[in-house]
């Protein structure tokens, strides 16, 4: 990408070291860096904030881990850094506030950053941003920091993947940063204040002007380079998890429970064409010590309280031999926090030793990267898996039900023909695993899908700008429910009229998702007979119903049934959410009368030929 970079229009090549210089001192007159201030925006704009979601703890809260192994790296080059989380800030305010009126989104994240700029007084101000959805927040908050008189720099995956528009966008960021910046960045500073020569300066954007300066040489940091402990201190570790929520599995813990996140690895040994993490940390994996993992585990429980931590990691489990010890070695230390992989892991990893190492050291969720279970599509979209490495996993978690084992598969991929979804669906009811998170593909721009995809004519080039994600709270699922009309009543009619070798049209795509959602995912309950996965799915579906989609009709329902399984009764106020939801929606009225369910089953204990040993 750097190359592409400096090859474009209208950004310059090489400069020379002199104007470089001059560059510099013109941003900064003293040449005397000695203050960052670092800031995470708030993830959306206040148009795309809802009060009532963020008051349910619908919202993500992660503590800025990424500013937190910045801010350690310039603390050893004795420069002082403050952080400020305005995404934790406006979460926090609106969970304090009583009055929806009163809560001013803006007002609250702009008077944080004023207050942390005039207590602090830094040299420098820091913006990252990793997603695309948070351009628009992206650009508010280093406009408004633009004021303040002081060079605004920024970095992150959003503003990696998206440099040119990013830029173009955002005038008030007069430094930009590439991939990872634990160098970069320090580097950078080093140069400003003359202890390092220009030549130093790599993966940074400089504007001066209309002008852009890319200096684009690589500094990427080693496995040793990565292993330091990012500065804790400076963030409210404590607090996050009690505003928003932190990885998937927080259901299965405590509501007390303090969560945080931990980097073990740095990059993924595969390189699916859907995803852009090769882009972003290139090619393979670089690993942190396993001493130094385990001392910030035991940091983050002893120091801080933390109960439960998400890996941020994107390939956990690479090198048996590594993974297995640092299990162990959380074991040995007597580490009594518990932990899961939201971020997925690569199911040829998960044999039986890793997986009972996993389980012993607390594992108690996580995500299998399946995506499809047909073998020319996993080739195609080159997943690391095959359909009898997935069932070779299935059956190491089978031995281990403490652990929530959940599946990503997606729908949609270019020439995937309906024997090839119903490929998927099989091989997933033969895993029988606890849940399956379904996604319909989305390319994301920077990925070999995506340009595949376009070079086809199969999608237009539009770019981050209109990417809007299908998941997430602030995605395009949760709107789901407007456009919906069901196409037949039954699972197989949905795909009846469409020949096996046939495509589906993109309009069929979203009810054969939700038909595959409701069998693998909700009708399976029906069988399900093992206490701990009954638990653990009733804390599922209470997760589902009161903080993620409360209007759920089918989380009501298999709740209701699970709790009349378990406890012979079924929680009033469960009945009568379910009746009000159905009177008041078509769509769940609809669903409902396909699936034969009814809130009558609730309340009289007959789940018709549904539950095998119902009553
Ligand atoms: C953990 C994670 C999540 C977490 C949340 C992370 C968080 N808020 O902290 C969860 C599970 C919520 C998540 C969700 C999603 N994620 Co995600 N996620 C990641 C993951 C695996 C790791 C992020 C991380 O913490 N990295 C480690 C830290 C250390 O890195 P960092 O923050 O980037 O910081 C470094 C540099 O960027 C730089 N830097 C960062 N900021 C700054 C600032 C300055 C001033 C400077 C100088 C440098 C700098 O320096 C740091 C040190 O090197 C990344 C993949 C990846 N490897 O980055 C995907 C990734 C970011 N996610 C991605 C996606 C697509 C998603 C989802 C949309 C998935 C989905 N379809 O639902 C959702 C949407 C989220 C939402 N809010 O709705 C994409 C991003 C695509 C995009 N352009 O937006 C990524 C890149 C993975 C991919 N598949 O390609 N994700
Ligand atoms: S295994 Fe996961 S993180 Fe690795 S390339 Fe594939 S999707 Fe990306």
């Amino acid at each position: 990408m750097l190359d592409k970079l400096s090859a474009r229009e209208g950004f310059a090549g090489h400069h020379e070291d002199q104007q470089t210089e001059a560059l510099l001192t013109r941003l900064f007159p003293s040449r005397d860096i000695k203050k960052v201030l670092l800031v995470t925006p708030p993830d959306v704009e206040a148009a795309f904030f809802r009060y009532e979601n963020a008051k349910r703890r619908r919202y993500s809260n992660y503590p800025p881990y990424g500013l937190a192994i910045l801010a350690g790296n310039l603390r050893e080059i004795d420069i002082a850094v403050k952080i400020t989380n305005l995404n934790h800030e406006v979460l926090k305010r609106c969970f304090e506030s009583n009055n929806e009126v009163e809560f001013d989104f803006d007002a609250i994240w702009k008077n944080k950053l004023e207050a942390a700029f005039h207590e602090f007084e830094p040299d420098l101000i820091g913006v990252t941003c990793m997603f695309t959805m948070t351009h628009g927040s992206l650009r508010n908050v280093c406009n408004d920091a633009g004021q303040y008189g002081v060079p605004v720099a920024i970095g992150g995956v959003h503003v990696t993947n998206d440099i040119e528009r990013v830029l173009a966008d955002i005038a008030s960021a007069d430094i930009a940063f590439l991939q990872e910046a634990d160098l970069a960045f320090r580097q950078f500073i080093q140069v400003v204040n003359r202890q390092l020569p220009v030549t130093d300066l790599a993966q940074v954007i400089i504007r001066d002007g209309k002008e852009l300066y890319p200096l684009l040489k690589e500094s990427k940091p080693t496995s040793e380079q990565i292993s330091n402990i990012p500065a804790f201190d400076l963030l409210e570790i404590p607090d996050y998890s009690s505003y928003g929520i932190i990885g998937s599995f927080y259901h299965l813990k405590p509501p007390e429970t303090r969560f945080s996140t931990v980097l073990s690895n740095r990059g993924c040994r595969a390189n699916c064409t859907f995803c852009s993490v090769a882009y972003f940390n290139g090619r393979g994996v670089r690993q942190r010590t396993i001493s130094s993992v385990v001392d910030e585990l035991e940091i983050l429980q002893n120091e801080y309280g933390i109960g439960h931590i998400m890996w941020l990691d994107d390939d956990l489990l690479k090198d048996h031999k590594r993974t297995v010890g640092m299990f162990e070695e959380m074991v040995r230390r007597g580490l009594r926090l518990t932990w899961d992989a939201t971020n997925g892991v690569i199911a040829a990893s998960c044999t039986d030793e890793v997986i009972s190492a996993a389980a012993a050291s607390g594992c108690i969720g996580l995500h299998i990267g399946m995506e499809s279970g047909n073998p020319a599509i996993l080739h195609q979209i080159k997943k690391p898996g095959t359909v009898d490495k997935f069932l070779a996993a299935a059956e190491a978690f089978h031995k281990h039900p403490q652990i929530f084992a959940s599946v990503f598969l997606m729908i949609g991929f270019p020439g995937e023909t309906k024997a090839m979804i119903f490929d998927t669906i099989n091989v997933a009811r033969q895993m029988d695993m606890d849940w399956y998170s379904i996604g319909q593909l989305q390319p994301l721009p920077n990925t070999p899908i995506y340009d595949a995809m376009v070079a086809q004519g199969l999608i237009p080039d539009v770019g981050s700008k209109q990417t809007r994600f299908m998941n997430g709270p602030h995605g395009r699922a949760s709107e789901r429910e407007k456009n919906s009309k069901l196409a037949s009543s039954d699972f197989e009619d949905a795909f009846a009229a469409i020949p096996a070798d046939q495509v589906p049209a993109a309009e069929y795509l979203t009810d054969i998702w939700f038909y595959m959602d409701y069998h693998l995912n909700f009708h399976r309950l029906f069988r399900e007979v093992r206490p701990i996965k009954m638990d653990q799915q009733i804390k599922k579906l209470r997760k589902v119903s009161d903080i993620l989609l409360p209007d759920h009709a089918f989380a009501l329902y298999f709740l209701g049934y699970l709790q009349h399984r378990t406890q012979g009764n079924v929680e009033p106020d469960l009945v009568r959410r379910l009746e009000k939801q159905l009177v008041s929606s078509s769509y769940w009225q609809e669903r409902f009368k396909a699936f034969k369910l009814s809130p009558d089953h609730l309340k009289n204990g007959d789940f018709n030929s549904h539950a095998p040993s119902a009553a």
